[in-house]
């Protein structure tokens, strides 16, 4: 996989060398290389950003330095598109109308037998775009080339997006969470380690991927994990946990991450195929309060 990263602070992505990430580079399972945006710039001051049209604080990065940049990056030429910027305001989403890609739910099913996709992706993280999800990063894990590029400031102007979706290349746009953070580059971290932990033979324990909160289509929070002494200072590990019974363990550990689910993210709860749970599971879900009978469960 080759990851292409564009931002004015190139030098924050050096932790990618560290740790995991910086062995799958030795190991050449990713090429990860940070530019600086300001490398295509023409000017002496090397400006990426002015003012907002129709007013208003703050400055927007520029689309001439961006689309100089992208276009190298994704050998492209420069062009001129006939495209309305009155429609899809919340054109942000990974839709793609060119080419509708498989949906991320039948990726994720099928996980190991995608073939990867020989398509560059473009993305811009943004606080105002849908959200960053682990199907997201299973689905971006399968590309041959990612290329991320950080916005600063208020962002960065609208018609870029708009104009590389408009060649044809996939363009999302995503958000880590409800909160504001300075800029793309920490956003952009968080999704390249979702994405490049996936990448196959870039951790020790595939199994342990599997059983991960928030992967496979019955996505729970995981049951707690506890390691020796039995007891320590006077906390007892549960006693079914060393009982050594593994049907006991898997239906105790079950047990407790749909109760842990149901508490902390009844939303996950609801998004359950209830063909999917199990005679055990759908007594578990009653107890906490739920409908199990339709295609999802309902709160009673
Ligand atoms: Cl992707 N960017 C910025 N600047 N802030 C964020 C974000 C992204 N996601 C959540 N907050």
């Amino acid at each position: 996989m080759k990851i292409d990263i564009v931002s004015v602070f190139p030098e924050y992505f050096e932790v990618l060398n560290l740790s995991l990430l910086g062995k799958a580079q030795e190991k050449g399972l990713v090429e990860v290389t940070a530019h600086n945006l300001r490398d295509w710039t023409h000017d002496v001051h090397h400006s990426v950003d002015d003012t907002p049209v129709g007013g208003g604080a703050g400055m927007v990065m520029k689309p001439e330095v961006w689309s100089e940049c992208l276009d190298e990056l994704l050998h492209l030429e420069p062009t001129t598109v006939t495209c309305d910027s009155t429609a899809d305001a919340d054109d942000t989403a990974s839709a793609d109308a060119a080419e509708p890609a498989e949906s991320a739910t039948e990726i994720a099913a099928n996980a190991d037998t995608v073939p990867a996709t020989d398509r560059p992706v473009l993305i811009f993280p943004n606080p105002s775009a849908p959200l960053f999800t682990q199907q997201d990063a299973t689905e971006l894990s399968h590309a041959n080339h990612l290329l991320f590029g950080c916005g600063r400031y208020e962002g960065y102007d609208a018609r870029i997006p708009q104009y590389y979706r408009a060649q044809g290349v996939d363009v999302r746009e995503y958000s880590i969470g409800d909160y504001v953070l300075n800029g793309g580059e920490v956003a952009v971290s968080v999704m390249l380690e979702a994405i490049t932990r996936l990448l196959p033979g870039f951790m020790g324990n595939a199994a342990s991927i599997v059983e991960e909160s928030y992967t496979g289509e019955n996505a729970l929070l995981e049951h707690r994990q506890y390691t020796k002494p039995a007891d320590w200072r006077g906390i007892k590990v549960p006693d079914v946990l060393l009982s050594g019974d593994h049907a006991k363990v898997d239906r105790f550990r079950r047990d407790e991450a749909l109760a842990k689910t149901n508490k902390l993210r009844p939303d996950l709860i609801e998004a359950l195929d209830c063909s999917k749970l199990d005679k055990a599971d759908r007594k578990t879900l009653m107890a906490l309060g739920w409908e199990v009978s339709g295609t999802h469960p309902r709160q009673r």
